[in-house]
């Protein structure tokens, strides 16, 4: 079943529900905010602070970061993570082929606003599919007569149940770079995490898993070779508007990218997609 609903402060989004699932997508940069399979936690963070208004960024879910990701490379005054999380999609098609499956096809091309900012002629669609994992697949298509670069990520917000408590295994000896110390290191053994933690990941393949306490959630992609993990520990939680102190003891994001060296370069009339597939299963409790 598909609703459209508006939020209070004018968010447009569907309400989706089938026999594996909840979900909230919001027509604004195609924005998944909430994704619960029936009988599990919710698999995705959503602030308590967040917005959830027409203009502005959503904070958790899946925003889509693109056609740039993180600080431009050389307009730093542009919004970081691109234009397309506060743009308008249109709604492209819906199909419901059985009670289990749901498909939501949004799309976003360029315009007057987009065009001034990126000067390149373009299609983004994003095919999200509700089912018993969640499937994203970010598709751009170069419409212009010369090559594009585009770097871009589905920044997708996990729902944990304590920071501390988890562990990240799949990135094991890849390399990345540090956002907080501009270092280049190799990742030994699985990711914890007990600090401020900012990294992007190269040569990633392997399926990412998040083992949480009772829970384990495995993330995979296709169209990306980078992965990023970040968690803005109490300070910068603290210290940001749509967040409160407490947020990031129950948050982690492991976003699915091409980023930085992962950029992407689309020839005319060819096409690029990032697909990422997020699924989680409840683990039995030892005794
Ligand atoms: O993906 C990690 C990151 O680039 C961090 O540096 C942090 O800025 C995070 O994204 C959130 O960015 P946002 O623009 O959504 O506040």
């Amino acid at each position: 079943m598909i609703t459209e609903k508006e939020s209070p402060d004018g968010l447009q989004y569907l309400d989706i529900t089938n026999r594996n699932a909840t979900a909230k997508i919001a027509l604004q940069g195609a924005h998944l905010f909430h994704y619960q399979q029936h009988h599990n936690a919710p698999l995705l963070w959503l602030s308590d602070k967040s917005p959830l208004a027409s203009g502005r960024a959503i904070r958790g879910g899946v925003p889509i970061c693109w056609p740039w990701f993180g600080k431009h490379f050389n307009m730093p005054l542009l919004p970081q993570h691109g234009f397309a999380r506060t743009s308008p999609f249109r709604l492209l098609q819906v199909n419901e082929p059985d009670n289990d499956n749901t498909e939501v096809v949004l799309q976003l091309k360029n315009s007057p606003e987009s065009l001034h900012l990126w000067p390149l002629h373009f299609e983004i669609q994003v095919h999200i599919n509700i089912a018993a994992s969640l499937r994203i697949t970010l598709t751009t298509v170069n419409h212009d007569s010369t090559p594009m670069t585009i770097s871009a990520a589905l920044h997708s917000y996990f729902a944990v149940s304590d920071i501390e408590n988890i562990s990240v295994k799949g990135l094991e000896n890849t390399t990345y770079w540090d956002a907080l110390t501009n270092e280049i290191r190799t990742q030994n053994g699985i990711v914890t995490i007990n600090k401020a933690t900012d990294r992007v990941y190269q040569n990633v393949y392997d399926t990412i898993v998040i083992g949480d306490h009772n829970r384990q959630i495995d993330i995979n992609s296709q169209g990306s070779g980078s992965a990023i993990v970040w968690n803005p520990w109490i300070d910068k939680s603290r210290a940001m508007s749509d967040m409160t102190a407490n947020s990031y003891k129950t948050m982690l994001c492991i976003e699915t990218a091409n980023a930085r060296e992962d950029k992407r370069k689309i020839a005319p009339g060819k096409s690029h997609s990032l697909t990422a597939i997020l699924s989680s299963r409840q683990l039995l409790q030892d005794g």
